[in-house]
């Protein structure tokens, strides 16, 4: 017997060589077998992968190649998402280009994926930051403008006033720019945007058929899409010297609480507002101060709740004498509703915090259930449950629902001017998509602004606009804008001198329809061709981290719709029929004495009866262990990938990732697991090798008997394959990892069980089939050592292309038997019932056949004759 050790680093690339060269895992559009898409989120070139790209690609891998296994013609691609500022920070820093980064890490990036053995079809490679992907970008966004899709409008970004730069969100920390520590403004820009809220119900809607999306994510979209109904009502403002406004425009989703109103609030940048401003100082000081800060919605929700009284009054709708004061606010936003609110203190904790700070004082107007209204009092937390209207003169007694509706009748019905005062109202929290950035490393907005004509688009012709290549990143802002000569160009329409738009696309618009482009990614002519598309997709098994939930699938999930408006993916509606989300990578952390974060590479862990103690492999100085973390730079509990395949091979980090926990949860990666999984790679090399010994030839059929042991054999082997199945088909790798231990400790009891050198010819039949099943049951997720073994086993095809094995699952229901059930000696049925059933439970059974029934025809039953084992008769 052969038990020389399996070696994992001269084996692997032996087969990703000779996988490479064959071509084994390109695809063809041209075949005919029904279509398989499985994709996993393209990374981020970053430079290097980590553990949690092998995991969301080993995932994505089992399943392509168990698919291919099956039959199907499987779409396995994989590009990069590689624009970005990252790329712009990385030549800030080493005055370099950020394309030459970008090329270089996709190249390492490239290698490393490779490493890892997994089945892409890399002639579809595709890198968004190529001119030869935007470009289709270019003419998809002068597509989406010409349908009306596209918008230019003011809208607010982050200005840093020292760097003289617009900040993304995530660069504003604590309202100051990340690099200059200067206090953020927001400043108005033109700028573009994607309608996406024209799509705000459909894509709400579309939420529905999205079956095999979990149900999270799909509410997280939900939330995000934001619907709510509420009435628009409109405030008569005290007539004032201060304004010449006569009315304000509110928006509530709770018009039932009305009569606990205690006061409106508008928005910082509402007109109003700037009306005031002009004769009040402080008024205009305070909206100054509620600029410094980020845009983004969690900037606006964390900020202390500050107001600002504007000394004006409205009137309240139902109560002419009824006063309320209004207030600039700084958690009111402008873009939402009306950028104007009633503030409700007692039902809503916004407002209670407002009016708490301003002693405004509140009126509660819904008492819970059960509580007596005399005694109900609002103090620190506001009451947003159900319950029946008190205080409110003629909606007392009401529910909530009903409360609303009386409301909004009245108030449709109660002119204000010559207007109803009230107006039912949908509403979207989902905003346009803002897709202008002021940075250099994204795709060119193809528009050319004239003094004579406006924007004007770039004609087709003249796509793509390619990004300069002699750009500086020495001085802060956007280098497009400080090239000398880019920007200056002739307007396609009049010849005149004009300038091209220097902002580039979000990168979200990239990754929006890659997927799209993987299905032909050759064509020149066109971003896609539409009847392959509508060949390929939806994505059936779509992959990738849940912080994707909304931004990304919601814009890919647009973005599909407009491409179909446009004609560029035919009927297509939703991109992603499956989608899954992967759980993290998780390490413990280690600390030196000094408290400095300490890489797993440098510790050396010793399990004593005091449980697990870390010690630095140089000096011995011991550590802290701390918590089990994401793996993240930050605190350096990272396993290098590299590393790791180098060590044990890419198969053993396969196994390990997919084994420990389910995939939607977090692994926790420890040095004894991957230890754990590099042994079991070696022990079924040792059984594949003891099989072969004791196996029949390739194709020699199968004895008409088996005895039991060999047939004891077969029935683990299909037991296995059943599982194994049904685990990979619902994503389930853990549980197909445990059914192979399992089916491997089976075959080597059995192997152990064999006393003599004469292994007879029933036997030898069931390790020979026991060998090759095992070997492709485990070759999805260890491919080469399936490979290696499939070839110890005499097989000269690739296992790669090798089609998954046919259960034979009458094997496996053997704890139930049919016996046939014959009326006065006439066979009427058979009846499927566990082998060890006792008679009475066989005779009732019986009877209540259906057929047996039949057969009867209401005659009383004389006896009935059961031989054990054999078969059932009725006499009549
Ligand atoms: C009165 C009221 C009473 C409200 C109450 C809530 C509770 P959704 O569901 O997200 O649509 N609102 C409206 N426009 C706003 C804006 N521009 N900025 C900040 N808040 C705004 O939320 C609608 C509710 O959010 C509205 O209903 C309004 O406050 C507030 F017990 O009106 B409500
Ligand atoms: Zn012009």
């Amino acid at each position: 017997m052969d038990f020389e050790r399996y070696n994992a680093r001269e084996t692997e690339p032996k087969w990703r060589k000779l996988w490479d060269e064959s071509g084994t895992f390109r695809t063809a559009n041209e075949d005919p077998r029904p279509k398989y898409y499985v994709l996993e989120m393209f990374p981020y070139p970053s430079g290097r992968i980590h553990m949690g790209h092998v995991r969301n690609y080993t995932m994505g891998d089992v399943i392509a190649r168990y698919k291919r296994a099956r039959g199907f013609n499987v779409l396995h691609p994989m590009g990069w998402d590689a624009f970005g500022m990252p790329a712009e920070n990385a030549a800030m820093q080493n005055h370099s280009h950020p394309a030459a980064w970008t090329y270089a890490n996709i190249a390492s990036m490239r290698g490393q994926l490779q490493s890892i053995g997994l089945s892409l079809d890399w002639s579809r490679e595709i890198a968004t930051c190529d001119p030869s992907y935007y470009k289709h970008q270019q003419k998809m966004f002068l597509d989406f403008l010409a349908a009306g899709l596209v918008d230019r409008k003011q809208s607010k970004v982050n200005w840093d006033p020292v760097d003289h730069t617009v900040l993304a969100n995530e660069q504003v920390i604590e309202g100051r720019g990340w690099r200059s520590g200067a206090l953020v403004e927001q400043r108005e820009l033109t700028q573009w945007f994607l309608k996406i809220s024209d799509y705000a119900e459909d894509l709400l809607r579309s939420l529905d058929d999205l079956a095999r999306w979990p149900e999270k994510v799909r509410l997280m979209q939900a939330n995000w899409i934001g619907r709510s109904e509420g009435l628009l009502v409109r405030f008569e403002l005290l007539p004032t010297p201060r304004a010449g406004a006569t009315e304000v425009e509110v928006y509530t989703t709770r018009p039932d609480t009305l009569f606990g109103a205690k006061f409106l609030a508008i928005a910082p940048d509402h007109p109003l507002a700037a009306e005031c401003a002009e004769t009040d100082p402080d008024l205009a000081a305070f909206i100054a101060e509620c600029g410094h800060r980020g845009t983004s919605e969690a900037a606006v929700e964390s900020a202390e709740k500050k107001g600002y009284y504007t000394r004006l009054k409205v009137r309240h709708p139902f109560d002419s004498n009824w006063l309320l004061p209004v207030y600039v606010a700084n958690f009111v936003l402008m873009d939402y509703g009306t950028g104007a609110i009633f503030g409700c203190p007692a039902h809503d904790q916004r407002d209670l915090d407002f009016a708490n700070a301003y002693g405004l004082g509140n009126t509660p107007v819904v008492c819970p259930p059960g509580v007596d209204p005399a005694a109900f009092a609002i103090a620190e937390a506001a009451y947003d449950g159900d319950g029946a209207l008190i205080n409110s003169r003629f909606l007392d007694g009401l529910s909530i629902e009903a409360a609303k509706e009386e409301v909004a009748r009245r108030l449709e019905a109660h002119a204000l001017g010559n207007r109803p005062q009230g107006k039912r109202q949908v509403n979207y929290r989902l905003r346009d998509w803002g897709i202008s950035r002021q940075r250099y490393w994204g795709c060119p907005i193809p528009i050319i602004h004239c003094e004579a004509c406006g924007a004007v688009p770039v004609p087709a012709g003249d796509l793509p606009v390619e990004l300069p290549k002699d750009v500086s990143f020495e001085e802060p802002g956007n280098p497009l804008d400080r090239h000398p000569t880019w920007k200056h160009v002739a307007c396609p329409n009049c010849a005149g001198a004009a300038r091209r738009e220097t902002d580039t696309m979000d990168t979200f618009v990239d990754s929006s329809w890659y997927f799209a482009r993987f299905t032909d990614p050759w064509n020149a002519a066109a971003p896609t061709t539409a009847a392959l598309v509508e060949q390929w997709l939806p994505v059936d098994q779509y992959i990738g981290g849940i912080e994707h939930a909304i931004l990304h699938l919601l814009y890919a999930r647009f973005f599909t719709r407009a491409m179909q408006a446009t004609g560029h993916v035919g009927a297509l509606r939703e991109p992603f029929a499956g989608l899954f989300t992967q759980g993290m990578v998780v390490h413990e952390t280690y600390r030196s004495g000094a408290g400095d974060w300490l890489y797993p590479a440098d510790i050396r862990i010793e399990s004593g009866p005091s449980g697990r103690r870390a010690f630095l492999l140089e000096g011995g100085e011991e550590a802290a262990i701390g918590a089990i973390e994401k793996m993240s730079k930050s605190k350096r509990n990272t396993v290098d990938p590299d590393e790791i395949i180098e060590t044990y091979g890419a198969d053993t980090a396969r196994w390990f990732v997919l084994s420990d926990s389910p995939p939607e949860r977090d692994v926790i990666w420890t040095e004894e697991g991957v230890q754990g999984a590099a042994k079991f790679v070696q022990r079924l090399w040792r059984l594949v090798g003891e099989l072969v010994t004791l196996a029949a030839k390739l194709d020699a059929p199968m004895p008409a008997d088996l005895s039991e042991p060999a047939a004891a054999i077969r029935k683990a082997v299909h037991g296995a394959l059943i599982k194994v199945e049904e685990d990979i088909e619902r994503l389930r790798f853990n549980r197909a990892i445990a059914q192979v231990h399992d089916l491997a400790n089976k075959l080597s009891a059995a192997v152990g069980a064999i006393e003599s050198a004469e292994v007879e010819p029933d036997l030898r039949y069931a390790f020979r089939e026991g060998a090759d099943i095992l070997v492709l049951l485990f070759a999805p997720m260890m491919p080469h050592l399936a490979e290696e073994c499939w070839a110890r086993l005499g097989h000269e095809t690739l296992i790669s292309q090798a089609p998954w094995p046919l259960a034979d699952r009458a094997l496996v229901v053997e704890d139930t038997i049919a016996l046939p059930v014959q009326v006065n000696g006439k066979k009427r049925a058979d009846l499927v019932i566990a082998r060890g059933a006792q008679t009475g439970a066989i005779e009732a059974a019986a009877l209540a056949l259906d057929a047996v029934q039949r057969a009867l025809e209401g005659r009383a039953v004389k006896k009935i004759i059961i031989v054990p084992q054999r078969i059932v008769n009725v006499v009549v």
